[in-house]
Formats: C-alpha cells, structure tokens, sequence
C-alpha cells in the first residue's frame, strides 16, 4: 500500500490538550457562578464523550442528578463553551502547550514528500487554528489538504462522520490513508471509516482497548521507527 494521506486527529494526538480543555472548562464554570469542578478523575469518565458541548451536557444528565435545567439550558451550554474556547486558546496562544515528540517533523517530512496532510477532529476549529499557529506557524493551513473540525458533521468521534468527510475532500479513499489518533473513541471512528489507524497514547488514554489499531506507540519520538512500522518511506 503506498499511503496517500495521513489524517490526524489533534487533541491527545498532535499535543496532550485534555487538561488545558479541563482547566479552561472549569474556569468557565467557575466565571459563570456554578460550583461545578472536574478534577482529572471526574474529566476521565468525562472524556468517554467527545465534544465540549456534549460533554457538559452529559456531565449534567449523568454525574449531576439533582440539578434542574434552566428553560435556557441549550444557551448556557453554549455560553459555557464559548468562554471554555476563549480560555482554552489563550493558553495555547500563551504556549502552554506544545506538539508532541515528534509531530513537528512528521508533518514537515510528509509533506516535503507530497503525502496529503489532514486534520479530522471533534474540537472547536478556532482551538486548531490557535494549536498550530503556535506549534507550526502562520501558515500552517498550507501543510493540510483537509480540516475537519468539530460541528461541521452531525455525528462526532466514535461516529466515522468526521473521517468520512476528510475522505470526500481528499478525493481519496479509506485504502490510501493512514489514521494517527490517541483514544479509543477516535480509533473506532477511522476504523469504521475504515482507515488503517495507528495509536499514540497519552496519560487519559493510556489504558483503553486498541484492538484493532495497526499499531500502539507511546509517543512518536522515534520516527525512524515509525516510518518503518507503516511503511512511510520518508527522509528521515
Ligand atoms: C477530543 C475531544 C474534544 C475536546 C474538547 O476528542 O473530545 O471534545 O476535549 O473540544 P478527539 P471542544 O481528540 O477524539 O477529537 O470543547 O472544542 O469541543
Ligand atoms: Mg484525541
């Protein structure tokens, strides 16, 4: 197989974001008078559902029973999230949060060697944009063939919907590409997609079920080894 694409997927897999997304979700909560706090034991369960918005309104239909939605309950979640986003950017914008070993020169590598780069992702788009300005610079969109972001498709991540529209803006099919995701979520959306996927797993994630992926790293420090395993044949 000569791989065509590689899709990404970016929180957990471009940079470890989920306890920035916490943080952000928290002081959110906290700015809007609610005595709600995820701590990173609560955040783990949290994060069997992906999506800022759905996460928050599945921490208050499944952790919060004695609460009472407001009329507006729609309106505060997205206000909620709102500010969750401006908080979580800033940090990014503040360089909290680098890429992970390796990601930089991965990208830079593929795409020197005209290998088609994309994004396939339940986060908000502005928290993309924001991750790799920083990490990649102003003109990172140049090096993505695709960005698929958040609510552009109706279901998200396990849901293959996100891949499936990276794969129709790619012109390519699943055999051609290559999926890197760090979640058990995710692996299940590019498989049933039906893209070969390998893992890199994070602190959140280290422990759930890969079965199925192509292949589990800790982190893509080594690249070399990388390249081998998929069969990149990339300079190195
Ligand atoms: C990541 C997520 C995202 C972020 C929050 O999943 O679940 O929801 O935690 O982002 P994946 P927003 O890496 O599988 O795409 O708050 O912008 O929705
Ligand atoms: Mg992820």
């Amino acid at each position: 197989m000569t791989i065509k694409a590689i899709i990404f997927d970016v929180d957990g897999t471009l940079a470890d974001t989920e306890d920035a997304h916490r943080i952000a979700f928290n002081k959110a909560f906290a700015e809007n008078g609610l005595a709600w706090n995820w701590d990173v034991a609560l955040y783990d369960k949290l994060l069997k559902v992906t999506g800022g918005k759905e996460r928050i309104k599945y921490f208050v239909s499944d952790f919060l029973t004695d609460y009472t939605k407001p009329d507006n309950f729609d309106d505060l979640v997205k206000h909620l999230h709102a500010v969750k986003t401006g908080h979580y950017t800033a940090m990014l914008r503040d360089g909290l949060i680098p890429l992970r070993p390796g990601i930089r020169q991965l990208i830079q590598d593929a795409h020197k060697a005209g290998i088609k780069l994309a994004i396939a992702t339940t986060t908000t788009a502005e928290n993309v944009t924001a991750l790799l300005e920083v990490g990649l610079g102003a003109d990172w969109e140049n090096y993505f063939a695709a960005n698929g972001c958040g609510d552009i498709v109706p279901s998200k991540k396990p849901a293959p919907d996100i891949y499936h529209w990276v794969l129709n803006k790619l012109q390519l099919s699943a055999a051609d590409c290559i999926a890197l995701e760090d979640s058990n979520n995710g692996l299940r959306a590019a498989l049933a997609a039906g893209i070969k996927t390998y893992v890199t797993v994070n602190p959140y994630t280290s422990k759930q079920d890969f079965s199925g992926a192509a292949g589990v790293f800790s982190d893509l420090g080594n690249l070399p080894q990388f390249y081998h395993s998929t069969g990149l044949s990339l300079p190195i």
